[in-house]
């Protein structure tokens, strides 16, 4: 690895070695243009390194390795050995899991706490496939006296995955796992923003016994290398994870290249709403946890708060208080639940919300500014009186604010709920089943969740309605988004019965 490490440092763990390099064939390289690009700590805004950046030649070069070894022999390779290469791995996250979550919380911002959350959650959801591997089955289908059918599940082949930054390493195991388990190859674009817990990630793909180009890791611009994967013509699948306009692009790069199979997991304004009869504490509790987890940077965030009119002033004041209680800074001190947004962007974005919500005439409950004069923080914000048209209302913040507004009836909640373009989460807040029931049926969204917020399985299904999305992650279901089907059809001669 020599040239293509360097030596960094957390609180946590001290000095080590940061892998800089494009994972490909189980090798480090250097990007053919010789591009790299810096990585920002977004706690103080210095230069943490830089990486080598990945453009379309290294792309072509991913893609070649991982077509050989699914050619080569990863796709005959038998389930049990797929399985148990992936459960190596989960192994592996575990044994790492202070250097990856410290990784994670220097690159990234998250605090120590969500960052060992996530990476322990890496490994359950790569244990978790790794068990799916050799439990893949096809079907036999009588059709005929004198025919055999059966309908085989394969792998589609080679799979670009394309991932974001909010959560760097589990996007990175809810693609790779259900991909690899399902016995296809992958090519991994991490987000530039946050490419190192990828990269200290890929030295345990060759520990954990892999042949080369199964999984290949590269870091690189969207733009760039993303388009050139999304656009590739030996790339037989394409799964992302990011913003609603860009999943619109790898949509047409697909349609305009070969029609590669497109899975997308998009953004979300999901609705969360609290009936008078629910227990309040516990209420503000999990829409606390709703929209500030991850300092908002979710894409099921519940960022839109629907508070029924008996409890309302009384709501608002305890959650009010709830979030002014919720420790913003350093991401590795242990008491910390909010660390920096992830960027200079991400930071002027957010504040430029905050500042339209303002303009627009909402009342800023609390919040409504940054934490100190260094990194990306900003403090919890709430906005009441506001409008179904702002923009706080209707577009995708992807940070800690929220809105909050008061309903009287079921009828009139579901409708407001439903009111947007996107579908990928809400919540039901209640004592009464029956209102629990009749409202999570008629909400539009992938997942409702009944009495609390953003617990998320790997083995149940996650995904949007509506432009939240296409295909779902997690679960049996992300088996197949990278499984096609076969049908085989046998004519066997007269019957004798
Ligand atoms: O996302 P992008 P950004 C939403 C959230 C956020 C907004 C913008 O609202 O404020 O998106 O964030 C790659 N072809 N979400 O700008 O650009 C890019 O390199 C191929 C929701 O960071 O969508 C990165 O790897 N790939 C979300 C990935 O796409 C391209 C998580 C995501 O970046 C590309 C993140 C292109 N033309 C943001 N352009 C969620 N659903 O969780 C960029 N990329």
């Amino acid at each position: 690895m020599s040239g293509l490490s360097v030596k960094l440092k957390t609180p946590l763990t001290g000095e080590y070695d940061q892998p800089i390099g494009l994972f490909i064939n189980n090798e480090w390289v250097k990007g053919v243009d010789g591009k790299t690009f810096e990585v920002i700590n977004p706690t103080d805004e210095s230069v943490l390194c830089s990486v080598q950046e990945a453009t379309e030649k290294d792309v072509d070069l991913a893609v070649a390795a991982a077509r050989k070894a699914f050619e080569g022999g990863w796709r005959r390779e038998s389930p049990q050995k797929r399985g148990r290469l992936l459960s190596n791995l989960a192994d592996l996250f575990e044994k790492n899991l202070e250097l990856l979550a410290a990784v994670e919380s220097l690159d990234n911002g998250k605090s120590i706490t969500l960052a060992k959350g996530d990476i322990s959650n890496c490994a359950g959801c790569l244990r978790y496939y790794g068990g799916w591997a050799d439990k893949i089955e096809g079907k036999v289908v009588d059709t005929n006296a004198d025919t055999f059918n059966y309908i085989r599940k394969e792998p589609i082949g080679v799979c670009g995955q394309i991932i974001p930054w909010n959560f760097p390493l589990l996007m990175w195991a809810w693609k790779i796992g259900p991909a690899v388990a399902a016995g296809n190859c992958v090519v991994l674009k991490t987000a530039e923003q946050t490419p190192l817990s990828a990269l200290v990630a890929a030295t345990f793909v060759k520990e954990a016994g892999f042949p080369p180009g199964v999984i290949n890791i590269i870091s690189g611009i969207g733009k760039i290398a993303g388009a050139a994967l999304s656009s590739h013509m030996d790339v037989d699948k394409i799964a992302f994870t990011g913003s609603t306009i860009v999943g619109r692009q790898i949509m047409k790069a697909a349609a305009s290249s070969n029609l590669k199979k497109v899975t997308l997991e998009l953004g979300g304004k999901s609705p969360n709403i609290v009936f008078g009869d629910a227990d309040i504490d516990n209420a503000i509790s999990w829409v606390n946890f709703g929209i500030y987890y991850n300092h908002g940077q979710c894409c099921c965030a519940g960022s839109r708060i629907y508070v029924q009119d008996s409890i309302y002033d009384k709501f608002i004041q305890h959650f009010k208080a709830r979030a002014e209680a919720n420790q913003v800074g350093d991401p590795f001190h242990e008491n910390t639940f909010q660390g920096p947004q992830v960027s200079k962007l991400q930071f002027d974005r957010i504040m430029g919300y905050i500042e339209d919500g303002k303009k627009a005439g909402a009342t800023v409950e609390t919040g409504g500014k940054r934490v100190g004069d260094k990194g990306f923080f900003i403090a919890p914000t709430i906005f009441s009186n506001v409008t179904e048209d702002m923009s706080i209302v209707q577009e995708e913040i992807f940070g800690p604010v929220c809105s909050i507004s008061k309903f009287s009836t079921k009828e009139e909640v579901v409708k407001l709920a439903n009111n947007t373009s996107y579908g990928l989460a809400a919540a039901v807040h209640t004592s009464n089943l029956n209102t629990a029931l009749e409202v999570s049926n008629a909400l539009k969204a992938g997942t409702v969740w009944v009495n609390q917020y953003n617990m998320l399985h790997h083995q149940l299904p996650f995904g949007g309605f509506k432009q939240s999305g296409i295909g779902r992650e997690l679960g049996e279901a992300a088996l197949e988004n990278y499984l096609q089907t076969k049908t085989v059809s046998i004519r066997l001669g007269d019957a004798l019965f």
